[in-house]
């Protein structure tokens, strides 16, 4: 079978610009009738859903950043009663609340449905077996992909992360053909095969890789390594998660799903860039309940691609994700944010408020976060105990809040250069993979 839903997939343009319309108009009503937020910044333009009639009206709509969904935490942004929300997951908000979304259960129908669109699109079917080394719980990865799996009929083997021994031993244990990680624990894994010796024993003809930014060198080296296809796999959870932009087999950008989202790529002014050029991916949803989206500014740069393809797919296409507008750090596949750890640090008493986060890669070629702190002039008893329990403190509530473990290097009071103007807090030492 070549596409899951054909019916979207390869519907016409205009046929497909009329459905954009329609779920516009109707995605624009549910947020203006059933969130506060939206009808306050409706009337604040002098605008309703009323005025939408073409699909560049888009413009006169307006946009929403990571930080609504924090001023709104948890629920605030959701369009329906509590009743009808059947899940949630979270991902890293900007300060101390993580960001939180909602689902009703036809939008867990539309994700699983479009996630069974990307792996149809890359060759998989039910006869595949699919390994989805991704941490489950609160993030998206997890049960977006599983669900997806399940909706394919293929063998889901939910491996999640860690003990990458036991996760090769399923590979050859269970016969399995395609597999889901962040493109740097793939690398990883794929050195570890090379050093057991033991690809001949393995199935994997198909990987899919995502949650961090990767290049065509790192495609290279897990296609050779593994003796497999690899695909780019991006989303977001505010936009559901995974699965919203997937590469097909021609390898030559990503199709991001127009009946569901609405592209734009804007410049530095809020102008649609054109064909090929750079901007920030900004997404309007068109069929989410639980939590419409309008013309959420993903922070992504990217490239608007031509959406015809050899594929036969219409849909939009862009092109991989080429950094960030702002200054958030993807560590491995997690969203971090500087203001994330300053609003830890600022609590802790025995330290200063003077901070450096050093990003490094390791010799497993995984992320390493080390956060360089000063202890404050009254904290420090001559102890060396005592040093260690505040490093330890320290690490274990950024721990709770990042949701990875962060190395913590104590130093003295002013080790940590002063400036008047924008302090430089970040140092990222990591080669690009
Ligand atoms: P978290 O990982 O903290 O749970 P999200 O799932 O919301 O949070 O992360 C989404 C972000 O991850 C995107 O906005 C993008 O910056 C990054 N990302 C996801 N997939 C890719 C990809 N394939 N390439 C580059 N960046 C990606
Ligand atoms: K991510
Ligand atoms: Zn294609």
């Amino acid at each position: 079978m070549k596409y899951w839903q054909p019916k979207y997939e390869t519907m016409k343009h205009d046929e497909l610009r009329e459905l954009q319309l329609n779920r516009l108009k109707k995605t624009a009503a549910s947020a203006y009738n059933n969130v506060h937020f939206y009808r306050e910044k409706f009337e604040a333009l002098g605008i309703t859903p009323e005025d939408i009639r073409s699909l560049d009206d888009i413009r006169k709509l307006p946009m929403t950043k990571k930080t609504d969904l924090r001023d709104n935490y948890p629920f605030g942004l959701f369009a329906v009663p509590k009743r009808d929300v059947v899940r949630i997951h979270a991902s890293s908000g900007t300060s101390g609340k993580p960001t939180v979304v909602g689902y009703t259960a036809n939008d867990i129908e539309t994700w699983a449905n479009m996630m069974a669109r990307n792996f149809t699109m890359v060759g998989l079917d039910a006869n595949d077996v699919f390994q989805n080394a991704v941490n489950y719980g609160l993030f998206t990865g997890g049960l977006g992909f599983h669900y997806g799996i399940e909706q394919l009929g293929a063998m889901a083997v939910p491996s999640g992360t860690g003990n990458t021994a036991r996760q090769i031993e399923m590979m050859q244990d269970f016969g399995v053909t395609a597999i889901h990680c962040t493109p740097s624990y793939g690398l990883y894994l794929a050195e570890t095969v090379r050093e057991m010796n033991i690809i001949d024993q393995l199935s994997l003809r198909v990987g899919c890789f995502g949650a961090e930014p990767w290049s065509s060198s790192t495609r290279k080296e897990l296609e050779d390594a593994f003796n497999i296809k690899a695909y780019d796999s991006y989303g977001l959870s505010e936009m559901m998660g995974p699965g919203i932009a997937f590469e097909c087999q021609e390898q030559d950008g990503l199709h991001i799903w127009s009946d569901h989202y609405l592209v734009e790529v804007l410049d530095e002014d809020g102008e649609q860039v054109a064909e090929g050029e750079k901007g920030e991916l900004v997404l309007t949803s068109l069929t989410k309940e639980a939590l419409p989206m309008i013309r959420y500014r993903t922070g992504d740069i990217t490239r608007l691609l031509k959406s015809e393809c050899a594929c036969g797919r219409t849909s939009n296409r862009i092109s991989r994700i080429l950094g960030r507008a702002d200054d958030m750090l993807i560590v491995r596949g997690i969203n971090v944010f500087p203001s994330q750890i300053e609003n830890v640090l600022v609590r802790i008493e025995k330290i200063t408020d003077q901070f450096e986060i050093y990003l490094d890669r390791n010799k497993n070629k995984l992320d390493e976060i080390t956060v360089r702190v000063e202890l404050d002039e009254g904290a420090f008893t001559g102890e060396i105990k005592d040093l260690e329990s505040t490093r330890r403190l320290v690490e274990g509530e950024l721990k709770s809040v990042l949701n990875i473990r962060a190395n913590v290097e104590l130093v003295e009071k002013g080790t940590i250069p002063r400036t008047t103007g924008k302090a430089k807090r970040v140092f990222d030492r990591r080669e690009a993979i």
